[in-house]
């Protein structure tokens, strides 16, 4: 039960990054404590939903894995807009994933919320002997962006709880009437019709 004070909030977290770049490997280390060394590519996107405790808040991520093909790229929209957060992934061992991974941070910063919590993973940093891109290369682009930055591996869950609990904790713990848009919404199941209404706005949301 939620103690006083205590704050349930459901935010809608959106992966986004190049084919292959392990975004649905993460997602699966996260809700599932899995990692599967032929993972197969999303088809369109997966939904997820996976929920954490975190101070004064418990967190319900509603988690959209898209697909990192190019041919499902126009979609992404439908799965960002609305977003509190998003996890920007690229792997460490392949440029080609890197300059992807920028080209969503500027369809963001072009399209996205503005409040929007944008953390910029570095994936497979198990794979060091392989590393095409720094770390420092990275943090100096995600600092000039205001980006929260990490390496995870999906593959020895390195990072990757840390990751999701660091956009919760950055979260603003804000209300419904100060946030119309239902960016994170605060749900008090104690108070009757309020469930029905959160669901119209995150149904608003997909649309
Ligand atoms: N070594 C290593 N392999 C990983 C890691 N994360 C993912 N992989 C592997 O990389 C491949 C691609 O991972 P996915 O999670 O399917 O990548 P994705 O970003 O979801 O790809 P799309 O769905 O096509 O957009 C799979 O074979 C995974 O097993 C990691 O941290 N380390
Ligand atoms: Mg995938």
């Amino acid at each position: 039960m939620a103690t006083v004070g205590h704050k349930n909030l459901n935010a809608k977290l959106v992966l986004l990054g190049d084919m292959g770049a392990g975004k649905s490997s993460l997602v699966l280390r996260f809700v599932k404590g899995q990692f599967l060394e032929f993972q197969e590519s999303t088809i369109g996107a997966a939904f997820f939903s996976q929920t954490l405790a975190v101070n004064d808040a418990t967190v319900k991520f509603e988690i959209w894995d898209t697909a990192g093909q190019e041919r499902y790229h126009s979609l992404a929209p439908m799965y960002y807009r609305g977003a509190a957060a998003a996890i920007i992934v690229y792997d460490i061992t392949s440029t080609e994933s890197f300059t992807r991974a920028k080209k969503w941070v500027q369809e963001l910063q072009k399209q996205g919320n503005p409040n929007m919590v944008v953390a910029f993973a570095g994936n497979k940093a198990d794979l060091e002997d392989k590393r095409k891109v720094t770390a420092e290369e990275a943090r100096v682009y995600a600092e000039e962006n205001g980006l929260f930055f990490v390496e995870t591996s999906a593959k020895t869950a390195a990072n990757v709880n840390d990751i999701f609990y660091e956009i919760a904790k950055k979260l603003p713990r804000a209300q419904p009437a100060q946030n119309p848009t239902g960016m994170v919404l605060v749900d008090r199941p104690a108070e009757g019709s309020q469930g029905c209404i959160l669901l119209f706005i995150s149904t608003l949301m997909l649309f």
